[in-house]
C-alpha cells in the first residue's frame, strides 16, 4: 500500500511552483506592455485514480513511477497564435532552473486522435527539508483552439472510455479540423488582433492612471 501523501508531496510543490514561475512569465511581458505569447497557465497533480489506471494501461509498476510516469506533475501553458507555441519553448529551453528530459511535438505530428499540442518534459529540483528531490513534469504547450479541442475530447473520451461511437469519432476529426483551420485563420490576422489588444491595453492604462 503506497503512501501516497507522502509521494505526491513533492509533486504539489512542484506544480505550485512552477505555476508562479510560468504565469510570471506572462506577468513580465505586460509589464513590458509587449505582445505574451503566453495567454494563461494552468497545473495540477494527476489524481491518484488518474494515476492508477494509467500505470494500469501501460503496465507501469507502483514502484517506477516516479521515472516512468512523467505527467504526475502537469502544467499547461496556452498561447493565442501558433506561432506562440515557439516563442514559449524556446523560453523554456532558456531557463536554468530545470532540466529539459524530452519534447513531443505533437503538432507537426498530430495524433490519429485529433490531438495537437507540444509537450515538454522536465526534471525539476524541489526543496525538501530532507534535501533536494528531483521529479519529473509534463508542460504541454497549445493554442486556446488546440485546448478547447483537446478538453472537449478529454471529457468525452471519459464518457466512453475510448470507444467513441462512430458518429461522435467521426464529428471529433471534424472539430479538430475546424480547430486547426481557426488556427490558421488567426495566423493571417494576427497582426490586425494584436494592434487592437495594445490599443484596449493602452486605454485601460489610461483610465487607470486617471
Ligand atoms: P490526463 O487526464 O490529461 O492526465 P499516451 O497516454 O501514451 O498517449 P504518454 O506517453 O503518457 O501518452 O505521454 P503524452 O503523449 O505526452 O500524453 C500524455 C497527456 O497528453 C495525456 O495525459 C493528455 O493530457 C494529453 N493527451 C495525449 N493524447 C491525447 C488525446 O488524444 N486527447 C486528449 N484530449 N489529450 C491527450 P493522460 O494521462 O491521458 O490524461
Amino acid at each position: 500500500m503506497k503512501n501516497w501523501d507522502q509521494f505526491l508531496s513533492p509533486y504539489k510543490q512542484a506544480v505550485e511552483e512552477l505555476k508562479v514561475k510560468l504565469k510570471g512569465m506572462r506577468k513580465q511581458y505586460e509589464q513590458a506592455s509587449s505582445h505574451s505569447p503566453i495567454e494563461f497557465v494552468t497545473g495540477r497533480v494527476k489524481p491518484i485514480a488518474s494515476i492508477l489506471d494509467k500505470a494500469n494501461q501501460k503496465g507501469i509498476p507502483l514502484d517506477k513511477l516516479e521515472t516512468e510516469m512523467q505527467d504526475i506533475a502537469g502544467l499547461r501553458m496556452m498561447c493565442q497564435f501558433v506561432d506562440d507555441i515557439k516563442r514559449v519553448v524556446e523560453l523554456l529551453r532558456n531557463r536554468n532552473d530545470f532540466e529539459i528530459v524530452e519534447e513531443r511535438d505533437y503538432i507537426s505530428h498530430k495524433k490519429v486522435s485529433g490531438y495537437r499540442s507540444y509537450h515538454v518534459v522536465i526534471r525539476y529540483p524541489v526543496q525538501t527539508i530532507n534535501g533536494e528531490k528531483k521529479i519529473l513534469a509534463e508542460i504541454q504547450i497549445r493554442t486556446l483552439a488546440m485546448n478547447f479541442w483537446a478538453t472537449i475530447e478529454h471529457s468525452l473520451n471519459y464518457k466512453y472510455k475510448g470507444q467513441f461511437p462512430e458518429d461522435i469519432k467521426m464529428r471529433l476529426q471534424r472539430a479538430a479540423e475546424a480547430a486547426f483551420r481557426l488556427d490558421e485563420e488567426m495566423s493571417l490576422i494576427r497582426g490586425e488582433i494584436q494592434d487592437a489588444q495594445a490599443f484596449f491595453t493602452k486605454k485601460k492604462e489610461q483610465q487607470e492612471n486617471t
